[in-house]
């Protein structure tokens, strides 16, 4: 069938789960026929966002130049997930304002820093910790969590809860 495009907007700390969450959402949709794009660090900061580190003003361009691309992408028709941790309110704010009304879902994948310092996958914490990673977010670096956020996920739960769980609010809200 057909669907118009929207951007589900994955936030939150390194390490909560954003990637994991979008790719089984990207994996769920698939079968409903459902054309996608995945957005997230890997396919965007070695090329597109190459020139830009992690200070306050590179996160912001960052996520300007991800949301300018997700907006063409929706004008295609696509469904994008994305996955930037994209930490300050003012940014998440202008992706929604460069989309029509209703097409942005912002999901707050909240999991307590404890736990993704616990399972630290890349050791980034570790090294954060320890003064070799200056500007980490949750760390020595600001997290402004969503306040009101058309999801909030607790990201302790099972992804294939959270799955369902947003495949439930994109029906809702006439996403898919
Ligand atoms: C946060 C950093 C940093 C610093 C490198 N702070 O867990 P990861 O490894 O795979 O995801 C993190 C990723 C964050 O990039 P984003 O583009 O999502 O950030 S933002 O939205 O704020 O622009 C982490 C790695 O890059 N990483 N240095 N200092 N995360």
């Amino acid at each position: 069938h057909r669907h118009q495009g929207a951007v589900v907007w994955f936030t939150g700390l390194s390490g909560s789960g954003k990637s994991t969450l979008a790719g089984a959402l990207e994996q769920a949709l698939h079968p409903l026929g459902i054309s996608t794009y995945l957005l997230d660090g890997d396919n965007v900061r070695h090329g597109l966002c190459q020139d830009l580190g992690f200070s306050d003003e590179d996160r912001r361009e960052n996520i300007r130049r991800v949301g300018e691309v997700a907006r063409l992408m929706v004008d295609a028709g696509l469904v994008v997930l994305t996955a930037f941790i994209s930490p300050h309110r003012a940014e998440r704010r202008m992706v929604r304002d460069l989309l029509p009304e209703g097409r942005f879902i912002e999901v707050y994948v909240d999991t307590p820093l404890a736990m993704c310092e616990a399972r630290d996958p890349k050791g980034l914490y570790k090294k954060a910790r320890a003064g070799n990673l200056p500007h980490f977010t949750g760390i020595d670096s600001v997290y402004e969590a969503p306040q009101r956020a058309e999801v909030h996920l607790d990201g302790q739960q099972l992804v294939t809860h959270l799955t369902g769980q947003l495949l439930d609010v994109l029906r809702g809200r006439v996403i898919i």
